[in-house]
């Protein structure tokens, strides 16, 4: 459930976007979650503005600038827009909460994993990407404790595998794969991520379409 309007806010956040990134709907998530109230700019990866990057060190979104500091790494700035506000979506309790960023760091490199998959060439790349992202969804699998990932309450190890859990369900030559259809509770916890508000808010109404086009211009396989 989505917290209420966020009444303490003090900072002005303004995150700078490219709309079909896994990273930045990441803290699109958490900042619609909290109710947080920000700016974004969009940017063309492809043609980046000199502006950009003066204020990105690696010259990727999303950044989030705050007061006079532009703060990088979608995981750094989830965890400072969660600690900037009240209501935490980490555990409080300090075990619980390793596993959580443990969790959400083994979420960003499996979000490398499945891009590199999506745009696998050939047959031969794709199968060989698909275990190791398969491998992997097997583990998120037995860690999965609930309705959410770490039991009944939405966590920040669920804003980071929305984005990515939402890339794998527009592929059917993922998600008809058999190993995948043996992932109960990855597919159960896909659904419940993908009908709440602030994820599906999370990505432009022509998502869809835009990244399959994304993926269009750099191969077909995945597609055929
Ligand atoms: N580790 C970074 C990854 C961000 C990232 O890879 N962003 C991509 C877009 S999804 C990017 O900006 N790429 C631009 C480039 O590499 O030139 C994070 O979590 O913020």
């Amino acid at each position: 459930m989505k917290q209420d309007i966020n009444k303490n806010q003090t900072n002005k956040y303004t995150l700078t976007s490219f709309p079909i990134c896994p990273f930045v709907q990441r803290a699109i998530i958490t900042l619609k979650h909290k109710n947080i109230d920000f700016d974004i700019k969009y940017i063309d990866l492809k043609n980046k503005p000199e502006w950009f990057l003066k204020l990105s060190p690696l010259g990727k979104v999303p950044i989030l600038e705050v007061e006079n500091t532009v703060i990088f790494e979608s995981a750094v700035i989830n965890e400072f827009l969660d600690e900037d506000t009240p209501n935490t979506l980490l555990s409080k309790n300090l075990i619980e909460k390793a596993h959580q960023r443990a969790w959400i760091e083994f979420g960003s490199t499996l979000i490398m994993d499945t891009h590199k998959l999506i745009l696998s060439k050939d047959e031969e790349s794709f199968n060989e990407n698909k275990e190791i992202v398969f491998n992997k969804l097997n583990k998120i699998e037995n860690e999965i404790k609930g309705e959410y990932f770490s039991g009944n309450k939405f966590s920040l190890v669920d804003t980071t595998y929305a984005p990515l859990l939402r890339m794998i369900s527009l592929f059917e030559k993922i998600t008809n794969d058999k190993e995948y259809k043996k992932l109960s509770k990855v597919k159960t916890w896909t659904n419940t991520l993908l009908e709440l508000p602030e994820v599906k808010e999370s990505v432009k109404e022509t998502f869809k379409e835009d990244f399959y086009k994304y993926v269009k211009n750099q191969t077909n396989y995945i597609l055929e």
